[in-house]
């Protein structure tokens, strides 16, 4: 009976000592996200958040996201709340801390979320490569095929510049004379386009300057950016794509006095480093893929999974968006702050302090991060896609609704999710660092709207209507592009506002070759403090919004030879969306041929593939034109799209032997005669 009394006692003892004893403890450091270096000493913190009792503490670890613990420390002192721990040696991104009331088991205890652990030796990932570079002024590059390892052990066919994949990083000074040349060793043709380079549609290397397997092309130029960061890239009509995901792409970097003014980090490969952010598609075979949705392997530089080693201080990126179609909302880890220093077009006015920076294909920017005191820590480089909101290429739907399809778009974890991009590994000072962002730097002053010269309209719309629609193709001021039309004529000195309307639901980055262009505004409001630069591509958002962007077209003009305007998402371009342009001089109409009745006609006689036709009177509108052979038989009868009817047309000439024509014009409300000499 005693006995029996005793055991009930004990028991309700226990009941109540239970009851008293929820001590509950609270992890305070680390709480998960951080990231520490194997063989670091840190201090591990806790604290007591109810009720407490004189039992220890027992810390433990786990290196895989909490499925085993091991011990760190048993019988904690209770009165102690904090314990320094050296790092394990060991890779992993899942390592967690456990705090455990002695003897109590699980029900009390605190666990941090995840954070990483790198060693010194081998961080997580491969090791960045940054490109070679050719500096002075005659350059020299072999497009070739090769092979590379995107997949250790696993050979992938590839094209490369000087090597087999990407291509060396050309650093040039404004002012130079540039004398470049470019060997086609591969065994199809393709062409180099220098994507941001202000140069003659003849050293432009857009879809018309081909360069045959075997052949050598040899652009000259003087560099007339400022200093920059642009790249080059193969634009080759329908495979620009193809050659681009197989690997030709390269970096640009335009140096001048202006920008060496400032305190910027400028050593190549060490505080100013080039990121080709790239997303790609292969098949089981390893194999690029293109013209296709499905780029689920993300790549910097050729590298996979990359880490990047960085100073504690300033460290300059200069930030590409290489891919066939996917944007990039960059970011760091924790939301850490960075500069934006200069868009396409170069330095802005003064850093751009943030968080997060979309990109699209074809756009750069540079940006400053400063990991001074961060020595030994690892940051990582991300993309918040999941902020992006629908109808964009990288969120969760590329139409406004999940119901619109592009084929083979979802499943992917890229989509709509958040990822990292590289890892920035953090090492020592330089002997001479960067270690403060700068308060000012130099900004142009952009076209002033009381310039304006002329307004055009390019309005983008998907060929077919309906729920597919984003599957392309997609118009152009209602036209697939054409090698052998000439889409706008445009006077040498032209300053223009052109007023970009998207008709489609899904956005599209707009690039226009040549000039660059300053965005006016987005939907009638202010362009983002990052895009308040001279830009050359920017993405126009879906669903009916309207981008006006003011730009002069100086310097060059060439009546054959057009330049293009197009959707930077390569399988979009390389479907037709695109346009041609050709910047024409009519101070050099001076002779009887060119210029009567109110008509220009140039150049004439001419030895071009195109003449321009314009009528003085600006309101004044072409709306057909005829040739006419001195038989009198008429060789061709053509009605200008409507989209294309302005005062001014090119007129193609490449088919006609050389001789002498008879050219109609038709306007409005009049016919103009004039005799056309083709030598
Ligand atoms: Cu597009």
């Amino acid at each position: 009976m005693k006995k029996m009394k005793i055991i009930l006692l004990s028991t309700l003892f226990i009941a109540l000592f239970a009851m008293n004893v929820k001590a509950h403890c609270k992890l305070e450091y680390p709480v998960g996200g951080e990231s520490f270096k194997s063989g670091e000493s840190i201090t591990i913190k806790w604290k007591v958040t109810i009720a407490h009792n004189t039992d220890n503490w027992d810390l433990y670890f786990s290196s895989d996201n909490g499925a085993n613990w091991e011990t760190i420390k048993e019988d904690i002192n209770v009165n102690t709340l904090s314990y320094s721990w050296t790092v394990p040696e060991l890779n992993t991104n899942s390592a967690k801390i456990k705090i455990v009331q002695d003897n109590q088991g699980t029900d009390y205890n605190s666990v941090s979320d995840a954070f990483t652990i790198k060693t010194d030796s081998a961080p997580t990932g491969n090791k960045i490569k940054i490109p070679g570079t050719i500096t002075g002024t005659d350059i020299n590059l072999t497009l070739q095929n090769g092979e590379f390892e995107f997949f250790p052990g696993h050979k992938t066919a590839t094209m490369g510049v000087n090597g087999p994949v990407l291509g060396p990083t050309l650093i040039v000074n404004k002012g130079d004379f540039l004398d470049i040349k470019v060997k086609n060793d591969l065994n199809e043709r393709t062409t180099i386009h220098w994507h941001g380079m202000h140069v003659s549609s003849e050293n432009d290397g857009g879809p018309h300057m081909i360069i045959e397997p075997g052949d050598t092309w040899n652009p000259k130029y003087e560099v007339k950016n400022r200093a920059s960061t642009c790249w080059y890239h193969p634009h080759l009509d329908t495979h620009t794509d193809e050659h681009v995901s197989k690997g030709i792409a390269g970096f640009i970097i335009v140096k001048d006095d202006e920008e060496a003014g400032f305190d910027l980090p400028r050593t190549y490969g060490v505080d100013d480093i080039p990121l080709a952010v790239q997303t790609r598609s292969f098949d089981d075979n390893y194999q690029v893929e293109w013209d296709v949705n499905t780029d689920d392997v993300l790549i910097v530089n050729g590298t996979q999974n990359a880490y990047v080693d960085v100073p504690a201080q300033v460290v300059r990126f200069r930030l590409l968006d290489g891919s066939s179609q996917r944007v990039f909302n960059f970011g760091l880890e924790g939301n850490k702050d960075f500069y934006m220093i200069a868009t396409d077009g170069g330095l802005v006015e003064k850093p751009v302090k943030l968080s997060r920076l979309p990109l699209s294909p074809g756009e750069r920017a540079e940006i400053l991060v400063d990991f001074t005191g961060m020595e030994g820590k690892t940051i990582s480089l991300m993309s918040y896609a999941s902020e992006f909101s629908n109808g964009i290429y990288g969120a969760s739907s590329p139409g406004p609704m999940p119901g619109m399809q592009l084929n083979g778009y979802n499943p992917n974890p890229m989509n709509g999710a958040d990822f990292k991009i590289i890892d920035f590994v953090v090492g020592q000072k330089t002997a001479n660092p960067v270690t403060a962002i700068p308060a000012v730097l130099a900004g142009e002053t952009p076209y002033s709207v009381n310039d304006v010269d002329d307004n055009r309209n390019i309005t983008f719309r998907a060929k077919s209507p309906g729920m597919n629609q984003l599957n392309g193709d997609f118009y152009i001021n209602g036209v697939s592009f054409d090698m052998d039309i000439i889409n706008i004529t445009i006077p040498l000195n032209n300053t223009e506002i052109w007023t970009i309307q998207n008709n489609t639901p899904i956005a599209h980055p707009f690039h226009l070759h040549d000039v660059g262009y300053y965005i006016l505004d987005i939907d009638g409001n202010p362009p983002p403090a990052y895009a308040k630069g001279k830009k050359d591509t920017y993405l126009v958002p879906g669903r009916h919004s309207t981008m006006r962007i003011i730009t002069k077209f100086k310097n060059f003009a060439n009546d054959s030879i057009p330049y293009m305007y197009h959707c930077h998402m390569l399988k979009h371009e390389d479907g037709g969306m695109m346009g041609a342009f050709v910047v024409v001089d009519k101070s050099t109409a001076t002779n009887e041929l060119n210029s009567k009745e109110g008509l220009f006609l140039y150049p004439n006689p001419t030895r071009s593939m195109y003449v321009t036709v314009e009528l003085q009177d600006k309101k004044e509108r072409i709306n057909a034109y005829s040739v006419i052979d001195e038989s009198g038989r008429i060789l061709s009868y053509h009605i200008v799209d409507k989209n294309e009817i302005s005062n001014m047309y090119s007129i193609p000439v490449f088919n006609y032997e050389k001789g002498v024509y008879m050219l109609k014009v038709y306007s409005d409300n009049k016919i103009y005669s004039r005799k056309l000499v083709v030598e």
